[in-house]
């Protein structure tokens, strides 16, 4: 359950973002916005103070799939556009574990985007980061389903004609608990952002405009200067309010909004307090936990 989350097993203070550093070295390219990201999540795990080995790291197929590789929790590289569903194998087996998840925007909402839907609406305890770089980076620069339209991509020498999947509605219309938006170009604010996702007891997104210095749009995707982004606190933004969040969302791709868009005040039971729920119901017809891990394990 999430609340396990922010109860680290030893002293907040024994644990610092190096700790969360692996030895592998990125092979990002030099400036990419991932660099910072990962930075960030240092800082956020290092805030919430769950020991490495207490933190499943899964990730799609991507540059920005890398990342669990980067951290000392267990990871897992897996197939483009199915991180969600392991993620949630993962969390249901051994609901004690942290579960992170992260990926692209063409792994999140290509590929993956029928899982999104379903990973929110069971409400299954994970923090979904999506490194937003509106591309195609790992297979070198085509139009990604974040593109924004006109974009002269690879795949779309005379510009795309699509109009681009807006990752906060998305995740808004289908009822996530806690969204937020954050950019490396804002360090602090992105480890906040992440930090409370990972404290959140449900289903959390955080979409990061995250640039691709090869083949993305960075100046355009971050309007250049800090200045152009527009922290939601700063618009005396109530996160409370859904429908409020809904509204600030559909400046994406216009206005960066950074922060939290919306909290469930009365975040609904997560999947496995459901499942805690109908065992007690079904009391000793109920069966053991480890014998269903039994069972799919001799499959
Ligand atoms: C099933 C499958 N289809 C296609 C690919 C090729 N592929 C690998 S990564 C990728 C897209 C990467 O874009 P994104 O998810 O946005 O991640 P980024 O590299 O931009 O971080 C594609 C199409 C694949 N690896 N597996
Ligand atoms: S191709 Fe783009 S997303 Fe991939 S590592 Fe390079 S800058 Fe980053
Ligand atoms: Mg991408």
């Amino acid at each position: 359950m999430k609340a396990m989350n922010s109860t680290p097993t030893r002293s907040i203070e024994d644990y610092a973002a190096k700790d969360y550093k692996s030895d592998l070295k990125p092979i990002w390219c030099p400036a990419c916005g991932d660099y910072g990201v990962v930075q960030a999540v240092y800082r956020a795990l290092a805030a919430v103070g769950r020991p490495p080995h207490e933190i499943a790291f899964v990730s799609g197929i991507g540059c920005s799939s890398r990342i669990p590789g980067y951290t000392t929790a267990y990871g897992f590289n897996s197939v483009h556009g199915r991180a969600l569903p392991i993620a949630q194998g993962i969390k249901l087996a051994n609901p004690d574990l942290l579960v992170l998840v992260a990926g692209g925007d063409g792994d999140g909402f290509s590929i993956g985007g029928g899982h999104v839907a379903h990973a929110i609406r069971r409400n299954v305890d994970l923090t979904y980061i999506v490194m937003d770089n509106q591309i195609y980076g790992l297979t070198k620069g085509q139009l990604s389903p974040t593109s924004p339209r006109g974009l002269r991509t690879a795949s779309s020498p005379y510009g795309s004609l699509e109009e681009p999947v807006n990752p906060l509605l998305y995740v808004l219309g289908y009822g996530a608990g806690f969204v937020a938006q954050g950019t490396p170009a804002d360090m602090a604010g992105l480890a906040a952002v992440i930090e409370e996702a990972i404290r959140f007891p449900g289903f959390a997104f955080v979409n990061v405009q995250s640039p691709c210095v090869t083949f993305g749009q960075a100046d355009a995707q971050l309007k250049t200067h800090k200045a152009e982004m527009q922290p939601l606190s700063g618009l005396g933004h109530d996160p409370s309010d859904r429908l409020k969040a809904m509204a600030l969302a559909q400046a994406y791709g216009e206005s960066l909004h950074t922060g939290v868009f919306y909290r469930n005040p009365a975040p609904a039971p997560t999947f496995d307090d459901l499942v805690q729920q109908r065992r007690a119901e079904l009391g000793p017809r109920a069966v053991p936990r480890e014998r269903v891990l039994e069972l799919f394990a001799a499959r």
